[in-house]
C-alpha cells in the first residue's frame, strides 16, 4: 500500500496507515451532552478527541457527532457555542462527515423567550415567557446577541435523530411519540409549534420537554423498549437530568455516560455547568434491521 505523502489524509480506508487520522475503518458517533454555553469547555473536549484541531478545523474524518441538546443558556457564550457548531458543520461536511445537533429545552425557551418576551404562558398565569427562560437560566447577553442566522439555525434543529442503531433526543421524557409515529413525524411537529404564533402549542411544548427519568424503572424500561420499537434503533442517548443527579455524586466525579435500563439507555449529562470535567461518549455505528410501529403504553 502507497505511504500517503501527507500525514493529513481523508480516505475512505483510513486504517491502512499510522500516520491517517483514524485508526479505525468504521466510522464512530460521538456524543456531547448539555454543553449550557460552555463555549471554551466543549473546544477543550472536541479537541481532547480529536474531533476538531486548535484552530477548529474538522479532524473526524467521516464520523457523526451529535450535540445533544442545552447547547445555551446557563453558561457565558451560548451564541459563540452555536457559533462554533454552525462552523464545524460546514466543515465536517466538507470533509465527510457529519455534525448534528438536537434541540433542547433551553433552545425552545430561548426562541420562546425572544418572541413572545413578556407575554403571560397562560390566560391566568403571572409566569412570561422571558420570565421563565430567566428564571432558568437565561443569559441576557445571548439574548441581546441573537442574530437572524442564530434563531434560523435553532428553528431548524431536529428534535430526534437516528444514527444506526442508535436513537437520540435530549430529554428522558416520554413526549416524543406523542408528537408522531416516526422521527419525521416528530420533527416536523416539534418545528410546526416553533413556526407558529400559539402561544399555548408552546407552553404546552415547553411543559412537556421538562420532564426528567422517564426511561427509569421498570415501567420506564418498558416504555424505553415501545419508543424503540416505533422510532427505531437498539438503544436512546439522552441528555438534561445531570448524571450526578441521578447517581447522587459530586459533578466533578463524573467521568463516562452512565448506561442504564439493561444497556438500552445511555445519559450523556456530563453536567458541565455544574463544575463536572465532562466527556465524550463515542460508539461504533451499527445498524441492524429493526422495525417501527411498537405500540406505547405509558
Ligand atoms: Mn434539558
Amino acid at each position: 500500500m502507497p505511504h500517503p505523502s501527507s500525514p493529513i489524509v481523508h480516505n475512505n480506508q483510513p486504517d491502512v496507515c499510522g500516520l491517517c487520522y483514524k485508526k479505525t475503518a468504521m466510522p464512530e458517533l460521538h456524543v456531547v451532552g448539555d454543553t449550557h454555553g460552555h463555549l471554551n469547555e466543549l473546544r477543550r473536549l472536541l479537541r481532547a478527541v480529536q474531533i476538531i484541531d486548535a484552530d477548529d478545523n474538522w479532524l473526524a474524518s467521516q464520523d457523526t457527532l451529535v450535540l445533544l441538546g442545552d447547547m445555551v443558556d446557563r453558561g457565558p457564550d451560548g451564541v459563540g457555542v452555536i457559533d462554533l457548531l454552525t462552523q464545524i458543520q460546514e466543515d465536517a461536511r466538507a470533509h465527510g462527515g457529519q455534525v448534528h445537533a438536537v434541540l433542547g429545552n433551553h433552545e425552545v425557551q430561548l426562541l420562546a423567550a425572544r418572541q413572545f418576551g413578556d407575554t403571560a404562558r397562560a390566560p391566568e398565569s403571572t409566569h412570561t415567557f422571558f420570565g421563565d427562560w430567566h428564571r432558568w437560566g437565561g443569559v441576557l447577553e445571548d439574548l441581546a446577541r441573537l442574530q437572524p442566522r442564530h434563531v434560523h439555525w435553532l428553528e431548524q434543529l431536529p428534535t430526534v435523530v437516528r444514527i444506526g442503531d442508535d436513537l437520540l433526543v435530549h430529554a428522558d421524557a416520554t413526549f416524543y411519540p406523542r408528537y408522531g409515529r416516526s422521527v419525521d413525524e416528530v420533527n416536523a411537529t416539534v418545528a410546526d409549534v416553533l413556526a407558529s404564533v400559539d402561544v399555548a402549542r408552546w407552553d404546552a411544548m415547553l411543559r412537556d420537554m421538562l420532564e426528567k427519568h422517564a426511561f427509569e424503572g421498570d415501567s420506564g424500561a418498558q416504555f424505553l423498549g415501545g419508543m424503540l420499537a416505533r422510532f427505531g434503533g437498539r438503544r436512546l442517548i439522552h441528555g438534561h437530568s445531570p448524571i450526578c443527579h441521578v447517581l447522587g455524586q459530586p459533578p466533578d466525579s463524573i467521568s463516562r455516560a452512565h448506561i442504564y435500563a439493561g444497556g438500552r439507555c445511555v445519559n450523556v449529562d456530563h453536567g458541565v455547568y455544574l463544575g463536572g470535567q465532562g466527556f465524550v461518549f463515542t460508539t461504533t455505528i451499527s445498524t441492524s434491521a429493526t422495525t417501527g410501529g411498537g405500540v406505547l403504553t405509558k
